[in-house]
């Protein structure tokens, strides 16, 4: 049995890299949730020792538990123990490919993950653009684009048809790109769209807007809304919207969770909202009160 012990679905990017790597390829786990910078946490380093960090696997076999720590570990393992779940590519050149995209991620873009730390909640575009965090986040999308010309053509995924280790690396990366309003070239927005759209970034990301408490540390702007994220104002204008899907806030539905479609936006006092149906919108459109899961994505946005 699988226990993959996390930190907060809002921030903790190498949590959604663990995640992944048993949602995506459909191996079952339980969640062990440690909200960071609290005595929980603490306590579960005291359980996990030497593991200080999330995400951390426990393996519990006949009884007694091992703990595997540091997401390569994690995948190393898994791909080990599941053959056939397909974490790595088959073909030899694109798995050799693959384990250098998924330790470059591992090890490299420091002053991205600096400069735009992960916020799943929170749009903040033009936020953390220096100089190094942009270098890198070129970098990343000449790999993303060089592994999508030379292994990618059957499929959305880096290596193509399969959604892969590499693809799991990288995911953490997409949300910054979103949060922050990184530039992208056209083929970094498509393969971006892709990743958005896997069932398990939706239910990360669900996760992630479900959250209701904030940690400083990561928040770029002092948190003047707190207290409206409890209690959002109503909008004063709502309406239906027929603008540039780009511009919502949220990327999963907020009634439903499944991805935002273009054709079904709001505007509530100028911020974006989506849904996946005209249905969802119009509810939200006549009455927005009547819907809070909706009414929190304006929270820190107007
Ligand atoms: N190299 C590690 C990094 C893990 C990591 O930095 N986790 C952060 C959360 S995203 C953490 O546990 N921070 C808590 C702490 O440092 O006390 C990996 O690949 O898993």
């Amino acid at each position: 049995m699988y226990r993959l012990h996390i930190g907060d679905k809002s921030y903790s990017s190498w949590s959604l890299r663990g995640w992944l790597l048993l949602e995506a390829f459909g191996l079952p786990h339980e969640e062990a949730f440690h909200p960071m910078y609290t005595p929980e946490f603490e306590a579960f380093k005291r359980q996990a020792a030497p593991a200080l960090k999330v995400p951390t696997l426990e393996i519990v076999e006949n009884g007694a538990s091992r703990f595997v720590w540091d997401s390569l570990a994690i995948a190393e393992t898994l791909a080990e123990e599941h053959p056939e779940a397909g974490l790595w590519p088959e073909d030899k050149a694109a798995r050799a490919a693959a384990r250098s995209l998924a330790a470059e991620a591992h090890s490299s873009f420091a002053a991205l993950r600096n400069a735009m730390t992960m916020n799943i909640r929170r749009r903040y575009p033009g936020v953390g653009h220096t100089e190094q965090s942009l270098a890198d986040a070129g970098r990343v999308q000449m790999l993303w684009a060089w592994a999508r010309s030379r292994f990618g053509a059957e499929g959305p995924w880096l290596f193509g048809a399969r959604f892969s280790v590499a693809d799991v690396f990288y995911a953490p990366i997409v949300t910054r790109f979103e949060t922050y309003g990184v530039p992208t070239i056209p083929e970094a927005r498509v393969y971006m769209d892709a990743v958005l759209a896997h069932p398990a970034m939706v239910k990360w990301i669900k996760g992630a807007m479900e959250e209701t408490w904030f940690h400083a540390r990561y928040e770029p702007f002092p948190e003047e809304n707190f207290a409206d994220w409890a209690d959002p104002r109503p909008p004063r204008n709502v309406e239906a919207w027929k603008g540039d899907v780009r511009a919502r806030v949220n990327l999963a539905c907020p009634f439903s969770g499944k991805p935002v479609k273009a054709d079904s936006l709001a505007i509530a006092d100028g911020v974006v909202i989506g849904f996946c149906n005209s249905g969802c919108r119009d509810k939200f459109v006549a009455d927005p009160k009547a819907w809070p899961q909706a009414m929190r994505l304006l929270v820190g946005h107007r």
